[in-house]
């Protein structure tokens, strides 16, 4: 760790990683009261990379989580009681009691894309995102995260090097926590350092301590201006440990005890707090009203949560799919007028044209067969537009013999 933040960026990052322990050292405890509705996912131990990536962004950023990254929401600004409400599918939550877990966003305000569980397709949306905004003349960074498990996944690498030929603006986090599921990362992919996987789109890369959050921030501030000043996507691999198991209901048996030690002992808060302490950034009082600080904020919070009301039963049958004209729309809030930003109407005409096409036509000038099974051979004298080849035999008869051809050939063999 070194010494070259603000007290004041000192003291919000210890802050949010104790707001994000406690947020969800409240939430096992809902979840132990069956007030939690499906699976509870837990960040303990990686709180650093969360909260020090997130915090390198600006209010015009924007990010997009994954499920172990409540503490960037909480950096961003979603509140506590949100992430209650989402949990136990609360009327009040942000989607209304539909869907679960952190699966919410907020396009107008925050700037945050809602997860997508399909492992990596959050990485070709934020570059959608990054350079949509680039094109809207906004200088703003887009950033995500994926586990060592999900880097393996193909859309991992389309999307970054879609990232990459795009020159994105774009910050991708890898969280390596050694686990994917019960799998260790050694088992399902044969490099030492998964940030060698940036030499393969010719793109930057970083590697750090996830568990040292003054690191994880000032690397993650560099790329995020590297990548505002146009220097394209960078990845950035955080080496940490999940310390619990996949979600509430694993165990996690299957991790080695002295992995687990060796880990716990590099509990990122502590050693924050070790930083601190020895660096008088802050003492015991100001750790205590800290603390004291955040208790009494989830006690709100978490009470807010608890007295909102569920979705009324008929709420189940409205919303999931567009039913109006209202419904589901996105308005962006453009920087430049929409007519500036649309591609003006081609002047070029078609060189070729198909008669009849879109009409609902076929090239008889009879309404077209829509099912392919329905569709009759037509007479040869439909197609008097065709130009007769210079050797006087129709392009159309030509490759029908073609077919024939191949086809008998192909029965030959
Ligand atoms: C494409 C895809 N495959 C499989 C899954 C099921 N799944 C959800 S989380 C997970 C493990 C992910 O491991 P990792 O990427 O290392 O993230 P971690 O849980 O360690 O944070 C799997 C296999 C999924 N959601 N998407
Ligand atoms: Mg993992």
């Amino acid at each position: 760790m070194k010494k070259t933040l603000t007290r004041q960026q000192y003291i919000d990052l210890y802050y949010y990683m104790r707001l994000n322990r406690a947020v969800e050292d409240a939430m096992v405890k809902l979840f132990r009261q069956n007030k939690i509705v499906g699976g509870l996912y837990s960040s303990l131990g990686q709180e650093a990379v969360s909260v020090g990536t997130a915090y390198a962004l600006e209010k015009r950023d924007w990010l997009a989580p994954m499920i172990r990254n409540i503490g960037a929401l909480l950096v961003k600004g979603v509140p506590p009681r949100d992430v209650f409400m989402q949990h136990m599918a609360k009327y009040d939550s942000p989607t209304k009691g539909k869907d679960g877990t952190s699966h919410f966003g907020d396009l107008e305000n925050l700037h945050i894309v809602s997860p997508i569980s399909m492992l990596g397709d959050l990485i070709p949306v934020m570059t959608g995102v990054a350079i949509g905004a680039r094109y809207l003349g906004q200088k703003i960074v887009a950033m995500t995260w994926i586990g060592d498990g999900g880097s393996s996944t193909g859309v991992f690498h389309e999307g970054l090097n879609f990232a990459a030929t795009q020159k994105a603006p774009f910050v991708l986090v890898l969280e390596n926590n050694l686990w994917a599921y019960s799998t260790p990362v050694r088992r399902q992919v044969p490099l030492e350092n998964l940030a060698d996987r940036a030499k393969a789109y010719g793109i930057q890369s970083y590697i750090v301590d996830g568990n040292d959050v003054v690191e994880v921030y000032s690397t993650a501030k560099e790329a995020v201006e590297r990548a505002r000043a146009g220097e394209g996507p960078i990845l950035i691999e955080a080496k940490t440990f999940r310390r619990l198991g996949h979600a509430q209901h694993d165990p996690a048996e299957y991790v080695p005890k002295e992995m687990r030690a060796y880990w716990e002992a590099r509990d990122p808060i502590l050693l924050y707090e070790k930083f601190l302490a020895k660096g008088k950034i802050l003492d015991e009082k100001g750790r205590k009203e800290i603390e004291e600080k955040i208790d009494s904020l989830l006690v709100r919070e978490r009470e807010f949560a608890e007295n909102s009301p569920m979705p009324p039963p008929e709420f189940a049958a409205t919303g999931v799919y567009c039913t109006g004209d209202d419904c589901h729309k996105i308005r962006p809030k453009w920087e430049r007028p929409i007519a500036e930003v649309t591609p003006p109407k081609s002047s070029v005409a078609a060189v070729w044209t198909v008669p009849g096409f879109g009409a609902g036509k076929s090239t008889s000038g009879k309404a077209s067969p829509i099912h392919f099974g329905d569709t009759q051979p037509q007479p040869a004298a439909a197609e008097p537009e065709r130009k007769a080849a210079p050797n006087g035999k129709s392009p159309a008869k030509k490759m029908a013999k073609a077919v024939v051809a191949a086809a008998s050939r192909k029965a030959r063999r």
